[in-house]
């Protein structure tokens, strides 16, 4: 194997622990020690890659995006935001759930203290741009309602997305989220959908599954193609 591709696998490892460890204990009581001993990785090659706690976390807060695979397309923009909701509603599950998603969630929602220096904008920041730049595709295929404002839409989103999450798990351990969001996008889609793509859509909660595997064999193609 290639240096620098085993030097990527290492970061990657290092990164999945640290979001294990986030995801169990929360920001303040993690320690470095924990994440190396969970890694597998030697010390000398932790410190290489991180040498803070707080780069670690910080880079697992990076991660959260970018570490969701691409959704099918779909025929309406539209119905690709609601697959996104719902794969990460599926991904935020205890049993099948992804742990940088659930480790990075639960450090951008953790309130923390101010002494922690941890920028939680930059998960948001990059999901709001994310789910404008949706929007804004929508809206230019006639999709979306030609007075909605989608920079507020994509806000509006982001935040109602949250909301659903932390209620649900609060009361549920994330169990009913799958279905808090479709009651979301079921309940906003109407004012921001024009009529003709609103009949269109697909609501149904058991979606997430569907899209996580569809999701996960696109990824795999490509990745098999890259190879060449
Ligand atoms: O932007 C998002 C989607 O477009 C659906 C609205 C999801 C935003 C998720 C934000 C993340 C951070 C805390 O979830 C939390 O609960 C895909």
């Amino acid at each position: 194997m290639a240096r620098q591709e085993r030097a990527i696998r290492t970061r990657q490892a290092i990164l999945l622990a640290a979001a294990e460890v986030f995801d169990e204990v929360g920001y303040e009581a993690a320690t470095i020690s924990d994440v190396l001993h969970r890694s597998g990785v030697t010390k000398g090659a932790l410190y290489f890659h991180f040498t803070s706690k707080e780069e670690l976390a910080q880079a697992v807060l990076a991660a959260q995006v970018s570490s969701l695979p691409r959704v099918p397309e779909q025929d309406l923009k539209l119905q690709e935001s609601l697959d996104e909701a719902l794969l990460l509603a599926y991904l935020l599950r205890k049993d099948t759930g992804d742990p940088i998603v659930q480790g990075s969630v639960r450090l951008t929602v953790d309130q923390g203290s101010p002494k922690d220096h941890l920028n939680r904008r930059v998960p948001m920041q990059a999901w709001t741009e994310h789910t404008r730049s949706l929007f804004e595709e929508a809206k230019q295929r006639g999709e979306i309602l030609p007075h909605a404002d989608v920079e507020a839409l994509a806000k509006l989103f982001v935040g109602a997305f949250t909301g659903v999450q932390v209620l649900s798990r609060i009361m549920t351990e994330r169990v009913d989220l799958a279905e808090r969001v479709a009651d979301l996008y079921r309940h906003l889609m109407p004012s921001v959908a024009v009529p003709g793509v609103l009949v269109r859509l697909d609501f149904s909660p058991d979606r997430g599954p569907k899209v996580y595997e569809a999701a996960m064999r696109q990824r795999h193609s490509e990745a098999v193609g890259a190879e060449g």
